[in-house]
């Protein structure tokens, strides 16, 4: 099976998830990235059954709405007892990195108000330990060279996100990313903790407080849940 094949299915697991498990009055969480995109397709033909949907970037926002999906502001939810997105990496413990779409704060906030985080990923992402993928760092765009210096103490090597053309990739929020590679991350809720509390950072992608409770792995053989 292909990278996409993969997708498709863990997509259609979490879309029957669920439809399973989430109240028929309840508010739906939807994460970013092309794995998230399946499971909104997967979905889609059951819009009815889902009251509406909270968003963590403007590219889900559009693809959700193609798809028929009320999606409304975070602000005016309660609760929202399931999130389904994305990783770039989930260690065995449901630490992940994530921020390789761009949408890492907006993810890590929706996230924070989920009942269940349910990671959906083909099994490539799964890792013994978090760092191989370049950990992306949101930073106001004044902070960037003093952020990016601290990550060089902690012996990352840390470049600026450009697009394809070299403009600077700017977020959702305005602002710029620092993606870090060459960490060995040890612990992640401690390097979470540390990172967090810089001056200029917003948003570290490491999901490791808020880690993930439930993960549906595609695989050649089917979707592994591992909780
Ligand atoms: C989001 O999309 C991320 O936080 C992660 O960066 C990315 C994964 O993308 P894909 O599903 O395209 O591999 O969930």
């Amino acid at each position: 099976m292909t990278q996409d094949e993969l997708k498709v299915l863990v997509g259609r697991a979490a879309a029957e998830h669920v439809l399973a498990h989430l109240p028929s009055d309840a508010v739906l969480g939807v994460g970013t990235g092309s794995t998230a995109n399946c499971f909104i397709d997967a979905l889609a033909p059951h819009r009815a059954r889902i009251r509406a949907t909270v968003s963590s970037s403007t590219a889900t926002t559009t693809r959700l709405e193609a798809a028929g999906f009320t999606v409304i502001d975070l602000n005016d939810v309660e609760s929202l007892p399931i999130y389904v997105d994305g990783a770039d990496e989930i260690d065995a413990d449901g630490h992940m990195i994530k921020g390789g779409g761009g949408a890492l704060t907006r993810e890590k906030i929706v996230a924070s108000v989920a009942g269940q985080f349910v990671c959906i990923a083909d099994g490539s992402k799964r890792v013994e330990r978090l760092g191989t993928f370049p950990l992306p760092v949101e930073v106001v765009p004044l902070a960037r060279n003093a952020v990016a210096r601290r990550l060089r103490e902690c012996g990352g090597a840390p470049t600026r996100r450009l697009h394809k053309d070299g403009s600077v990739y700017v977020t959702d929020n305005g602002n710029e990313i620092l993606d870090v590679a060459g960490l060995d991350i040890v612990d992640p809720r401690g390097f979470e903790a540390r990172v967090n509390d810089w001056p200029g950072v917003v948003t570290v992608g490491l999901f490791a407080r808020r880690r993930a409770d439930l993960g549906l792995f595609a695989v050649a053989d089917g979707v592994q849940t591992v909780t």
